[in-house]
């Protein structure tokens, strides 16, 4: 029977050593969250990293690694430090995040990087062809391994394979400027389908396809010579059910039950019952517009301070590619940010910001998405926003506002949240503004829109739909060669 196999450069599980032990967590972050739950229904193995170096484990817990990985239908590849510092934090983090992601002033040309992030994007290509067996489908996962559709194709002419892109593709004027511009083109075709959260980057992708490599592009399809290649569309969806039903049984804890954060919120909210609570959650990555986001929140105080001692700013940064010098640089300005406006506006009962610097367990994040008011998430470029949508599956009373980036890939399907520019400071003011005295009735209206589109096309329906697309693709390829 044929089975598919995914693979990213993480594992949806990530393995860490304590007192020589091997500890075993779930991934933060927006891949691992969203296709957990295809790997765990359906038949599939995983193939990524596991977060630990070659040089971390010790020699006697080398196979251990391999059986946890194991034991959650996972294949780990191995990666040392100079693997990990060339592909990952260098050509993958320092040069195509920065480079689709619009920021050209932090975007690096190493080519030192380029030539590991090749010989590891071929070392996870030999590991998903020993395990593959005619009739697999194969889905490559993202911007790490861009040249791995091809590096198959190269071995298995007739494998079927699938590309998922979960950060943005930018417009042909950007990406023309990366100098290995042909040969990340040429990778990504190597698949049969390949998939974008939106239209939007579909097009830049295609644009630069002809106007780079000159092949014919009629409408989504890039005619090679030996193959047509697809190009689509698929907005990435949640785990709406999970979301939903965890908010559920939260509002069914007894008092012991509760946690720590969600007593020190109530125990706001009993304190200043008319006061709103804003809640703000991304991985600490200049894209998110954390800083941005500090610098509008300011504004308003400054010139709204009637909502001194009404509103709160709940903002949990999440640690992130750490070893990025651009990543020191926006924490240092981050702690500064938040340490200024706490210190221009807070009073003896009051701080304008909760600032957590730390990944948080799942029950703590719903303990979070149920207790605020608004969600303020305000991306200067994000792929999707799987956060907008954790959000709104999690107000199951329908109350609640989402304020959200029109440079998040999400606000193009959710029309109902306050859609907003994240440098346009008066247009955030006045978001949080309409958001704090918008009438519960209106809430509920644009609430209950969202979910509804939400909850049809959760993650589960965004996967099928990619393999059902993948697998049509390819019945249209057998006919094709028949002809
Ligand atoms: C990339 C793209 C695209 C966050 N903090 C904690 C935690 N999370 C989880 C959230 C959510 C995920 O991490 C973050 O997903 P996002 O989509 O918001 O952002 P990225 O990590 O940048 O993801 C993005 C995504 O891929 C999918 O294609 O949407 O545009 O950049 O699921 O819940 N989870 C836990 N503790 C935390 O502290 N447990």
């Amino acid at each position: 029977m044929s089975k598919t196999i995914i693979i990213s450069n993480r594992l949806p599980l990530q393995i860490s050593l304590e007192n020589d032990d091997l500890k075993v967590s779930p991934s933060v972050g927006g891949l691992a969250t969203g296709l957990k739950s295809f790997h765990r229904d359906g038949d599939s193995i995983w193939i990524g990293w596991t977060g630990l170096t070659e040089e971390e484990i010790p020699e006697h817990l080398k196979e251990d690694v391999k059986e946890k990985a194991k034991e959650e239908a996972c294949i780990s590849v191995n990666l040392n430090q100079e693997e990990l510092d060339g592909f990952y934090y260098g050509f993958s983090n320092r040069t195509i995040w920065p480079l689709f992601h619009y920021f050209m002033e932090f975007t690096e040309a190493d080519k030192e990087h380029w030539e590991t992030y090749k010989r590891v994007n071929q070392k996870y290509a030999d590991i998903i062809l020993e395990h593959y067996e005619d009739g697999d489908h194969i889905w490559v996962h993202d911007y790490q391994l861009l040249l791995v559709p091809n590096m198959i194709r190269e071995q298995q002419p007739d494998a079927i394979i699938g590309f998922f892109n979960h950060i943005p593709f930018p417009s042909y004027e950007v990406f023309r400027t990366l100098p290995w511009r042909e040969e990340v083109l040429k990778g990504m075709l190597g698949a049969d389908l390949i998939g974008f959260h939106t239209y939007d980057y579909e097009r830049h992708f295609l644009s630069s396809v002809s106007r780079i490599l000159r092949h014919q592009v009629d409408f989504n399809e890039v005619a090679l010579p030996d193959r047509i290649v697809k190009v689509d569309s698929f907005p990435m969806g949640i785990d709406y059910n999970k979301f939903e039903s965890a908010a559920l049984n939260h509002f069914e804890n007894t008092a012991e039950e509760q946690s720590e954060l969600q007593r020190r919120l109530d125990h706001h909210l009993e304190a200043t019952p008319d006061a709103k609570l804003i809640l703000s959650i991304d991985r600490l990555d200049y894209t998110k517009g954390i800083a941005n986001r500090l610098r509008a929140f300011e504004y308003f105080l400054d010139n709204s301070p009637r909502y001194i001692e009404k509103i709160r700013l709940v903002m949990l940064a999440v640690p992130s590619r750490s070893n990025v010098p651009q990543y020191q640089r926006l924490k240092r300005e981050i702690d500064e940010l938040v340490g200024r406006i706490n210190g221009k506006f807070s009073t003896v009962s009051w701080t304008p910001i909760w600032y957590f610097y730390r990944s948080m367990p799942f029950e703590n994040l719903i303990d979070l998405y149920t207790s605020c008011d608004i969600a303020l998430l305000t991306p200067i470029r994000d792929g999707m926003n799987l956060v907008a949508k954790e959000y709104v599956a999690t107000r199951t009373n329908h109350t609640g506002v989402l304020i959200l980036s029109e440079m998040a890939g999400a606000a193009q399907e959710m029309n109902e949240a306050l859609i907003i520019n994240p440098n346009n400071f008066d247009q955030i003011a006045g978001a949080i503004e309409q958001a704090i005295n918008m009438p519960e009735e209106e809430q509920m209206q644009r609430m209950k829109m969202l979910q509804k589109r939400l909850k049809r096309y959760s993650v589960e329906k965004w996967a099928q739909d990619f393999m059902k697309t993948l697998r049509n693709t390819k019945a249209n390829r057998d006919s094709f060669k028949s002809i």
